[in-house]
């Protein structure tokens, strides 16, 4: 017969994992708090449109006399952050490669970044967190606000299939709205599923590339920061 788990497994040994993950997570709250900083942890599938969105987010969000910064999550490679360096905003690229390539930014590595960042100049702290619709959902870092961004070309049984993410989110971004027409994607039963999982997610529509509903999101967001002060 095949036995899938030991039976002795050693439970507390994960827990205490999560704990000590919290604790960071916490801890990094508690130093975005003192220094007045808004923190959105940006999750997504790869490729849905997280560093494009914050390409045109950011200039907007500088227009309106307020800093930001980012902490850039991915296994491996600096090329996000080759992208966002451009705009002005401080950039730390976290990468899990060297701790074991975890498929999530961890609390841990967000309180190392800030480290590297000058929080007195900081008002909006972006997290782009590594590409992945599963364990990103499971790690509290210390955020203000939780956001799922998906695109529309990933099909409407998503938020069906991968619930956690979008229960655990504040708002979910359905991006890459110009390509719906050519999608097959049913966009009213896309919000109805990502209702039914979670009767408080906040919705946006956009599309980064041809800039509708992007004016709609800054104003979104800085509400969402102005009731957080
Ligand atoms: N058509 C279209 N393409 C987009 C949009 N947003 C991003 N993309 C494209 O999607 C690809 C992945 O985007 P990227 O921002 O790197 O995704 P990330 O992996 O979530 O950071 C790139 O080729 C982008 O140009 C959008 O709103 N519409
Ligand atoms: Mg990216």
């Amino acid at each position: 017969m095949l036995q899938f788990m030991p039976p002795n497994i050693d439970i507390p040994i994960v827990r205490d994992v999560l704990e000590e993950s919290h604790k960071r997570a916490l801890e990094n709250r508690q130093l975005l708090n003192k220094h007045h900083i808004f923190a959105v942890n940006l999750m997504s599938s790869p490729g849905s449109g997280k560093t494009t969105l914050l390409e045109k987010t950011i200039p907007l969000i500088h227009a309106q006399n307020l800093r930001c910064a980012i902490i850039e999550g991915d296994i491996a490679t600096t090329l996000d952050s080759q992208r966002l360096k451009p705009l002005g905003a401080p950039v730390v690229q976290a990468n899990t490669q060297p701790f074991g390539g975890d498929c999530h930014i961890g609390a841990h590595l967000v309180q190392a970044a800030l480290k590297f960042l000058n929080l007195e100049k900081v008002d909006i702290l972006f997290i782009e967190n590594v590409g992945n619709l599963v364990c990103p959902a499971e790690f509290y870092l210390g955020e203000d606000l939780r956001i799922v961004m998906l695109s529309v070309v990933e099909g409407e049984d998503k938020p069906l299939k991968y619930p956690l993410m979008f229960r655990e989110c504040n708002a979910c971004i359905l991006t890459k709205m110009d390509l719906l027409p050519f999608s097959g994607t049913d966009i009213a039963n896309l919000r109805r599923n990502l209702l039914n999982i979670n009767g408080k997610l906040a919705t946006l529509e956009l599309s980064a590339r041809t800039e509708d509903g992007l004016e709609n999101w800054i104003d979104w967001l800085l509400q969402q920061r102005t009731a957080s002060l």
